[in-house]
């Protein structure tokens, strides 16, 4: 991820109150996506179209006209404001942001300057989002909307892709001008506070016609923030792409949108529901890299959110109830790497362990220097929990050991308080962990750049982008407390280009000892709850440790694939203990 400051934040500084305050605080949202494309709820003419349900008319070719028509059949009489935004407040989440205008151009809301829109084109022809804004007023809860100021279909000088970047040559300011400037005076305007205007693919935008958007939204509602997408790093936070579940820890504000199935607006044939242990997870995976979680559901064309995310986003609800302290207005870990056993967030000198597998017999954290005032479990507060601290000298490591009761109190995510008597003072090396792996990523890595004309950067997920020359590498320093021999795992993600690409030979060094061998796609793993993004693992030799202490590892790419552009995507290499 990148370590720039997010976008906009300087030109917000100086103001007394911070208006990202709440959205920090609130680090849960839902997403909603409706409109036409709900009618057409992923079929066309009889038939399934693949992909994204809200891109139907792209997908299957649906000219203009046709695709209008749906909005004759949009009728959404089972809508209810009030059960929204309260299954919206029963999941724990605090903001809500709805497609007002998506990238079919339909306004979702009584759009004056355009007919388009529920009120004149549908048999409905109520305004959803006065309904929504009154809502979410009463139960408190922030109400968003998305617009997608580029691409607009119905539009043709509007964008017409993510990537198009000829919009302004066929006359995108015109667009801007005549529709897309007209409805964000309207959506600010006719429906009380807005927390935030979540704009979405900025294509060819210029950084002039990103400002001036921006300009507009802080001149009619200053406390409305911008998100990321509005293009040319001028939002007031960053946006990962979509699903995407960084490796590391964010600086700056960055959120993710997420899918709870596989798409975003409703499709009949889409079933794909991750459970809610992996939607926890997710949440906690992205609380504890300081990332903002906003999740969405795709109503039905009658106004009923499917049954499977209700059920979901209830059972998050319940976690919410408890634990939520661990999630609401935390920061990141201050471990610069992520544990097997779970996730840590912090706030205000406590930091909250949040445990997805509970331990058999003692709980041990490696690196924490602080002394722990206090552990409790959440689900308990009462009952304290024993905590036992050491330094070990010769190493410089500290090791804390806790006596958690023998039963985890909650089946997804048990959350052990641990107050410190000061700020969270944490060993940044690479540290084995309790099972006894060693996980090196790149982040924690130093990047060796003799050939600088090849730079080796890391993209916003932690991966290695731009490594092909051969002069290049990385290594690490690391403290390891288990004599013994290891397996060496080289593990590759996804990086700029869409797929993992193999068949680069590495050479991993330790001491005077090295093994060699070629990246391969044998060992796919797709995580169930990251399934966008597959890693593939290649083991690639046995090292060994003879004593306790720090030891340096380093890795060199030795030969890269014939025709091979984008280098080796490196995600980290794993030393795994051999029994
Ligand atoms: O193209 C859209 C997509 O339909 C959806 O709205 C997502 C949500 O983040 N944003 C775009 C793709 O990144």
């Amino acid at each position: 991820m990148s370590s720039r400051k997010a976008p906009g934040k300087a030109r917000r500084a100086g103001r007394r109150v911070d208006p990202l305050k709440w959205w920090r605080e609130a680090r849960f949202g839902m997403f909603i996506h409706w409109g036409l494309y709900s009618v057409a709820a992923g079929y066309w003419r009889g038939e399934p179209i693949p992909r994204l349900g809200e891109w139907i008319k792209k997908h299957a070719n649906i000219p203009q006209d046709e695709y209008a028509q749906l909005a004759k059949q949009f009728n959404p009489t089972k809508f209810n404001a009030a059960r929204w935004v309260g299954l919206a407040k029963q999941a724990g989440m605090k903001y809500i942001v709805i497609t007002a205008k998506h990238h079919d151009g339909f306004a979702m809301y009584d759009s004056p300057c355009s007919e388009y829109d529920i009120v004149d084109a549908t048999p409905f022809g109520r305004d959803v989002m006065k309904q929504l804004a009154a809502a979410c007023r009463k139960a408190g809860i922030r109400l968003c909307f998305y617009y997608s100021q580029f691409q607009d279909w119905a539009e043709p000088s509007a964008g017409q892709s993510a990537e198009d970047q000829d919009a302004n040559k066929r006359g995108l300011e015109g667009y801007l001008r005549r529709k897309c400037i007209p409805q964000l005076k309207e959506l600010l305007t006719q429906y009380g506070p807005v927390g935030l205007i979540w704009f979405d693919t900025p294509g060819g935008m210029t950084l002039a016609q990103s400002l001036r958007l921006r300009r507009l939204v802080q001149r009619l509602q200053p406390a409305c923030l911008v998100s990321g997408r509005i293009g040319n790093e001028v939002g007031d936070y960053a946006s990962l792409g979509d699903n995407q579940i960084p490796r590391r820890g964010a600086e700056g504000d960055w959120e993710t949108p997420a899918t709870i199935n596989d798409t975003w607006g409703f499709k009949r044939q889409d079933h794909n529901w991750k459970s809610a242990a992996t939607l926890l997870y997710l949440l906690v995976d992205l609380a504890s890299k300081g990332v903002n979680y906003l999740l969405n559901v795709g109503p039905t064309a009658a106004g009923v959110i499917p049954a499977p995310s209700v059920t979901r986003l209830r059972e998050m609800g319940r976690w919410m109830k408890v634990n939520g302290e661990a999630i609401y207005g935390t920061a990141a870990s201050p471990f610069p790497y992520t544990h097997r056993w779970g996730r840590i967030t912090q706030k205000d000198g406590k930091l909250y362990l949040m445990l997805l597998r509970w331990p058999r017999g003692k709980f041990i954290l490696h690196g924490l220097r602080n002394k722990v005032r206090r552990a409790y479990l959440l689900a308990d507060r009462r009952k304290m929990i024993a905590v036992s601290q050491r330094h070990d000298r010769k190493l410089d490591h500290h090791v804390l050991e806790l006596s958690l009761p023998s039963r985890a109190p909650d089946k997804y995510v048990s959350v052990v308080v641990l107050e410190l008597t000061a700020r969270p003072n944490v060993d940044q090396r690479p540290i084995q962990q309790g099972d006894g792996r060693i996980s090196l990523q790149p982040h924690l890595a130093t990047i060796h750049m003799p050939d600088k004309a090849a730079a080796i950067r890391l993209t916003r997920g932690g991966v290695t982008d731009g490594w092909v020359s051969t002069r290049n590498w990385l290594s690490w320093q690391f403290k390891v407390f288990r004599p013994g021999a290891y397996r060496v795992d080289v593990v590759m993600a996804r990086g700029r280009s869409k797929n993992v690409t193999y068949g680069h030979k590495v050479k991993v060094t330790m001491g005077a000892a090295s093994v060699q061998g070629l990246t391969s796609a044998k060992k796919v793993s797709i995580d169930p709850a990251t399934r966008y993004f597959p890693e593939a693992s290649t083991t690639i030799g046995k090292l060994g440790i003879e004593k306790p202490g720090t030891r340096t590892l380093a890795i060199h790419l030795v030969k890269l694939p014939k025709g091979e552009k984008p280098g080796l995507a490196l995600a980290s290499v794993e030393l795994v203990p051999l029994k």
